[in-house]
């Protein structure tokens, strides 16, 4: 199982080490096995001028989304599968107050929950039932030695005055946003749709990619809420966030 923040502590965003001794998750949480869905062959984000647009992309070994996570049935262990691109965003220029942590775009399913209650991804007039569909988030992901993976989402107290949440968030007590854009999944190819001034205009920032199993906690306090507990694989093999934003005519 490779750790991301391990990954993490050789590149620039973060350092430090953890350790996963004595991990209760393990009899708990069984991540799906790794696939050609899940696998990285490469990431861009291209700015096309015309439409002011960012197009962030990641190329796999198979079929976008063919690798789908089982329901768990309830809220509380509910798989999550994630196409996730950590970026160097702040985390204002996505909308939420300032906070620590690694502002991401993470492209999720999620079967056993809707969390876009904007949104109605599969077009059937129910804006609660598009868990399953692939769907965009914005996350701020921080160091958590609670989970194998190294990061959860960050979170926060319920009720808490202080915290900045975007409008389109959907209510969870972490940093999680549900901005609607468009995912376009073309056989091995995924696509995120996000106009450049949802990211307050940024068009400098770094990024990486990473596909992620993750998992919704409502029952145990040792574990985070959403926590990363496998990295299948990363684009740049080291999460060190080499990839800059490339210019593109349409
Ligand atoms: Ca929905
Ligand atoms: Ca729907």
């Amino acid at each position: 199982m490779r750790s991301i923040i391990g990954l993490l502590s050789a590149g620039v965003v973060l350092a430090g080490s953890f350790g996963f001794a004595n991990a209760s998750y393990g009899e708990v949480v069984v991540a799906p096995p790794s696939s050609a869905a899940l696998e990285i062959q490469s990431t861009q984000v291209h700015y096309i001028d015309d439409l002011d647009l960012l197009v962030f992309e990641q190329q796999l070994a198979g079929d976008v989304g063919a690798t789908l996570p089982q329901p768990a049935g309830q809220l509380d262990g509910a798989p999550v599968l994630g196409y996730v691109f950590p970026t160097t965003l702040r985390p204002e220029d996505v909308g939420f107050g300032g906070t620590e942590g690694i502002v991401a775009l993470a492209i999720t399913a999620h079967p056993d929950f809707d969390d876009t209650p904007l949104w109605d991804e599969n077009n059937d007039a129910d804006y609660a039932n598009d868990g399953v569909v692939w769907h965009a988030h914005w996350v701020v992901l921080t160091p958590d030695e609670r989970v194998p993976g190294g990061l959860s989402v960050a979170a926060f107290e319920p009720g808490d005055g202080t915290v900045v949440m975007p409008p389109t968030n959907p209510g969870m007590a972490i940093y999680l946003d549900s901005p609607g854009f468009a995912v376009v999944a073309d056989q091995n190819t995924l696509r995120v749709l996000v106009p450049a001034q949802r990211v307050n205009q940024n068009l400098t920032f770094n990024f990486d990619a990473v596909t992620a199993y993750m998992e919704v906690n409502t029952s145990d306090q040792s574990r985070p809420m959403l926590g990363v507990y496998e990295v299948y694989s990363v684009g740049s093999g080291d999460l060190s966030l080499p990839y800059g934003v490339q210019r593109r005519s349409p």
